[in-house]
Formats: structure tokens, C-alpha cells, sequence
């Protein structure tokens, strides 16, 4: 067993979903117990683990300072999500600089290992939490309204992970430190394993926006209103996923998606007062996920308004369309020879933090392209590949 995999199986016991897959939510209790595995891993490998001001957790080679080479990604997951999505960035950081260690590397520059928090928004609903505090791209009060569905605040949440939430907010200090960022994740498709490549560099991300839609109806008894006499908001969020389908449909290469649909107040013989439906867009570029969201609110207020409801909707976050750092990638697809080079359509730290930092990304071949799911796999052969490139890649830029 490769010391990588032998690592993600003890995570494997962390944050199991009964339900299937892994449910790490942003500093939830599985969280936290990763997160302290974390800090105990990299202070076993003689690293100084140092917080950040927004729930992001540093593991230092050398003194924090400027033109360092950092590395890593994140720990929570989706609800019933795979045990890779973010963990293999960061335990593969950990191994690749555990090697240069143990192999008398001597840096000519700090490097860092970071673990960042809430990536995938699933708790408080923000994507890449931490990233966008960190680099000013949500406003610390803004993040303080943040409630989960449970109506717990980001500030008792970040407490328990005994950050100060006053403290939150664009961390310039922190961003001057890294000199280059490059985080190791796998594939979320399949375009590794049908070019049969164990190793890919990042070109780009689309553009990505979330979205809150409120359908409100009337709530009433099922069984003494007859159907003429309904404003049923059930009924009516139901045409709108249809024509979220249909929006992205009509454009080419997006994608739309209703992950959550919650009826309010929820019962079997309750006509529901409103539905919340959960609204995720992505395009080649901004301007395309802005088109197909204005043909979601045309047709969504249509199909609300066939049932006599009414339809709102709020933004939750946005990312415009990314492009890595070409001189960042032109030394990786250098260092590393012909690996291919690949979009993707999946959202990343390295996303919000290439607005601030040169940023670049290696994806691992995960055979069955499946990610935010049980399903997601990497063979261990190419985990052990990951980590060569990714010891190869700081050893590069940190000599
Ligand atoms: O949602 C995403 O694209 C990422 O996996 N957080
Ligand atoms: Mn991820
Ligand atoms: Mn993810």
C-alpha cells in the first residue's frame, strides 16, 4: 500500500455518510476531526502549523514569508460526496513534502501546505469560503450573516474551530507570502482515464454562479382544497427545474442544476407554503451564465406564475470564468513533459486565489469521472503519480 492511499484509508472511518459517500461539512464535527489530523500530520513531519484569520490552517517549511511555494486544498465535502474531492490535495501536499524532507531538500524559499476552508459551500452555502474571505472576494459581514440550515451562524461555527470571527476578512498578508499556489485534486471527469493519462495540468475553470430561488405559494389543507382553488408552489418549482433544464439546454456546453429543493413547511397532508430551490450555473464564460440565468428568470416567473405563485431569486456566489497563470503552467507542462492540459468545470480554491497569485492545478485520472459521489475513484498507481509530479513541481519551484 503506497503511503499515500494508506493515508486517505485512515480518513476513510472520518465523516462516513450512512446515506453513502462522505458528509464533511465546513467545521462540522468531521471537519474539525480532519483538520486536527491535519495539524498533527504536519507537526509530525517537523512543519509549524500556523492559523489563519479565516479558518484556513498553514503547515510552514521555514519562516512564513514572501515568494513561498504552497501547496494543499480542502476537507469538507458535498453530503454523501467521495473521500478524494479535496483530501487527496491535501494529503498528497503532505507526502510530496514529507519525501523532500526525508530526501535533505533545502529550500531556497518557504513552502507551505494549507488546508482551506468550506470549499464546497455546502454548509453555509458559499463556495471556496475561506479563499474568498481571504482574498476580499466576500465581505466579512456578509459571511457573518451566514446561517446553515440548521440556523447555525458562520460565527459560532468558526468559534468552534477556535477562529475569532471578528477576525475574518481579505488577508493581503497572507497572499503576499505565497509566491506561486498549485493544488493537486482529482479529476471530477473523465478526460484523464479516455486519454488513458495518470497526470493533467489545469488550463481554466468556467464561470460559475449559485443562486437561492423562492417559489411562494399558499399553504393550505390537502384534502379540502380543491385543485382549482390551489396556489401550489410544489407544482409550480417543478416547471421551474424543467426550465433550468431547459435554459441550459438551449446553451451550448453549459450546465444548470437544482441540487436541493426544500418544501416549506414540509408535510404529507400540508400544501407547502414556499419551496427553496437550490440554483448552480456554468459556462465557458461569464457573459454565457448571466444569458442562461435571465432565460431561468423569464421562464421560472412564467412557470410560478401558471400556479399563481411567485418566484425570487437571489444570488449566493459567482466566479468568473478563470485562466491559470500561463508562466505558471508553461514551467509544469516543462518540468513534467507531455501531460495533457484540460479544463474543467468544477470550482477550486486555486480559483478564487488565481485572481490574487499566480496559481496553477494537476488533476489525478479518476477512471469513473464521477465526483460529488461515492463513485469517485483513483487508481493507486496514480495516486503515487500525483505525488511524484507534485514533489517534482515544489522541489521545481522552491529551489
Ligand atoms: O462545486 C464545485 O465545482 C467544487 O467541487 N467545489
Ligand atoms: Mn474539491
Ligand atoms: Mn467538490
Amino acid at each position: 500500500m503506497s503511503v499515500v492511499t494508506d493515508l486517505l484509508a485512515r480518513l476513510d472511518g472520518i465523516g462516513r455518510d450512512p446515506r453513502g459517500g462522505w458528509s464533511r461539512p465546513g467545521f462540522g464535527e468531521a471537519d474539525l476531526g480532519l483538520r486536527a489530523w491535519f495539524a498533527e500530520q504536519a507537526t509530525a513531519l517537523g512543519l509549524d502549523v500556523v492559523p489563519g484569520r479565516n479558518g484556513d490552517l498553514w503547515a510552514w517549511w521555514g519562516a512564513p514569508g514572501p515568494d513561498a511555494v504552497v501547496t494543499g486544498s480542502h476537507l469538507d465535502s458535498v453530503p454523501g460526496g467521495g473521500r478524494l474531492d479535496g483530501p487527496l490535495g491535501v494529503v498528497s501536499a503532505l507526502v510530496a513534502v514529507g519525501r523532500l524532507r526525508a530526501a535533505g531538500f533545502r529550500p531556497a524559499r518557504p513552502i507551505a501546505v494549507v488546508v482551506l476552508p468550506e470549499e464546497e459551500g455546502s454548509r453555509f452555502g458559499v463556495a471556496c469560503l475561506g479563499s474568498r474571505l481571504m482574498t476580499g472576494a466576500l465581505r466579512p459581514d456578509d459571511a457573518r450573516a451566514l446561517r446553515d440550515a440548521d440556523g447555525t451562524a458562520l460565527a459560532d461555527a468558526l468559534r468552534a474551530a477556535g477562529v475569532d470571527p471578528q477576525g475574518i476578512g481579505r488577508d493581503d498578508a497572507a497572499l503576499a507570502r505565497i509566491g506561486r499556489f498549485v493544488e493537486l485534486h482529482v479529476e471530477q471527469g473523465r478526460a484523464l482515464a479516455d486519454l488513458d493519462a495518470p497526470v493533467g495540468i489545469a488550463t481554466g475553470i468556467l464561470a460559475h454562479g449559485r443562486w437561492q430561488i423562492t417559489v411562494t405559494g399558499r399553504g393550505d389543507h390537502a384534502g379540502t382544497t380543491r385543485m382549482p382553488d390551489r396556489a401550489d408552489p410544489v407544482v409550480a418549482a417543478a416547471r421551474v427545474v424543467l426550465a433550468v433544464e431547459a435554459a441550459a439546454l438551449a446553451a451550448d456546453g453549459a450546465r444548470a442544476t437544482v441540487g436541493r429543493i426544500d418544501a416549506v413547511p414540509g408535510g404529507t397532508n400540508v400544501i407547502a407554503s414556499r419551496v427553496e430551490v437550490s440554483l448552480d450555473v456554468r459556462a465557458a464564460s461569464a457573459s454565457a451564465v448571466r444569458s442562461v440565468l435571465a432565460r431561468i428568470e423569464e421562464d421560472g416567473a412564467l412557470a410560478a406564475a401558471l400556479s399563481g405563485c411567485a418566484f425570487g431569486i437571489e444570488q449566493r456566489s459567482w466566479s468568473d470564468e478563470v485562466v491559470f497563470d500561463p508562466a505558471l503552467r508553461a514551467a509544469l507542462v516543462d518540468l513534467l513533459g507531455d501531460v495533457p492540459q484540460l479544463p474543467t468545470g468544477a470550482g477550486h480554491d486555486a480559483g478564487v486565489l488565481a485572481a490574487r497569485v499566480p496559481t496553477a492545478m494537476l488533476f489525478v485520472r479518476n477512471p469513473t469521472g464521477v465526483s460529488h459521489a461515492p463513485g469517485e475513484d483513483a487508481a493507486q498507481a496514480d495516486l503515487d503519480a500525483g505525488v511524484d509530479a507534485l514533489e517534482a513541481v515544489v522541489r521545481h519551484l522552491a529551489a
